[in-house]
């Protein structure tokens, strides 16, 4: 068995997805003993592009050097790797950066990576897992670190797991509170009509939040087109969705229900309905940064949609 250490890089579509896959795929080639934090990291060489997630993996592997290789080939090439420009934007990058303390330097293979102790993003990670990892010039990796502090590298809040895990199943107690939220409303609306009584305009100004809630979600749900997802995802290589209800603000869908809910409430003057509409807009609220924290994650181009569309509901108010 020989230990080995894979610098795991994306930014190019679903770039957590991406790692996660890999890191899972990972076990075909050995026995995954550690795994790095991800670092969201600056684009370092090639031509203008998104910022990278970056981890390493640290494997335990019966393999050859060459046969790691391809099998580290393989799972590029099933995450949709294309190669186009040197350095360029890519879906999934592995690269071997240490075999044992094997030094190789063939056509196919180089061992050390020849660049890895000038980058931050590959250092730092690597320094988590393996810090006494042994360099060609007989240091240590940890001991590289101070010389790349320059480069621009951030450890975000996200593991990724050696065992298979997706962002629907942890977004599961979301979804079933979700439901919990709009049948407690459902019922509130039904049964507890008319328990306050308000003066005409606030039935009035009712009337208009809820129609008001039901253009914007369906301005929202318009504008996903067959990829119905309440937030905007992004299309296809990592275009996100940016026209209509989306140019406003970050979760029409979200918004408008929250909308619907108060405004049905007060429509009804129902207190128990506002109660409940109340809760949800705080939930929604909740629900949708959550997602945020998921999306920025996955998606290169996220946060500058963030800063481009700041409100997060409902247009010009939150
Ligand atoms: N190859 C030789 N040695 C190795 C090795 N140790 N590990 C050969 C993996 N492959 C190795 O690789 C081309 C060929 O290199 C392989 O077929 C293999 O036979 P590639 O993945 O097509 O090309 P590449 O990755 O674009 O090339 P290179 O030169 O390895 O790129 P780097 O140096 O990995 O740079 N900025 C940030 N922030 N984060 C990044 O992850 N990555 C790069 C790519 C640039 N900037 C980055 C990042
Ligand atoms: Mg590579």
């Amino acid at each position: 068995m020989t230990r080995a250490a894979i610098a795991l890089g994306s930014n190019l579509g679903d770039r957590i997805d991406h790692l996660q896959v890999a890191v899972v795929a990972l076990a075909a080639c050995g026995e995954v003993e550690a795994v790095s934090s991800v670092y969201e990291t600056a684009p370092v060489g090639g031509p203008e592009q998104g910022p990278y997630l970056n981890a390493v993996a640290v494997v335990e592997t019966d393999l050859e050097p060459h046969e790691l290789l391809d099998g580290l080939l393989r799972i590029e090439q099933e995450a949709g790797r294309e190669r186009t420009t040197r350095w360029g934007p890519r879906t999934l990058d592995l690269d071997l950066i240490l075999y044992g303390d094997r030094m190789i330097d063939d056509e196919r293979l180089t061992v050390p990576h020849p660049r890895f102790a000038l980058r931050r993003f590959v250092l730092e990670p690597l320094a988590e897992v393996w810090p006494d990892a042994a360099t060609p010039d007989g240091g240590s990796v940890a001991a590289l670190l101070p010389f790349v502090q320059d480069q621009n590298v951030s450890r975000i809040n996200r593991r990724l797991s050696t065992r298979p895990e997706t962002f629907t199943s942890r977004g599961g107690w979301w979804v079933t509170a979700q439901g919990v939220v709009l049948v407690a409303a459902a019922v509130a609306l039904l049964t507890d009509a008319g328990s306050l009584a308000w003066p005409p305009w606030v039935v009035w100004l009712g009337a208009i939040l809820a129609v008001a809630g039901a253009v914007e979600s369906l301005l929202g749900s318009r504008h996903l087109g067959a990829n119905l997802t309440p937030y905007p995802q992004p299309l296809s290589s990592g275009r996100l969705v940016a026209s209509g209800a989306y140019r406003w603000v970050r979760h029409p869908i979200y918004g408008g229900i929250v909308l619907l809910l108060v405004g049905a409430a007060l429509l009804r003057s129902s207190l128990v309905a506002l109660i409940v509409g109340i809760v949800g807009a705080a939930f929604f609220w909740m629900k949708a940064r959550f997602e945020e924290e998921r999306l920025v994650e996955r998606y290169a181009g996220y946060a500058a949609y963030r800063a481009h569309v700041r409100k997060r509901l409902i247009p010009w108010v939150v």
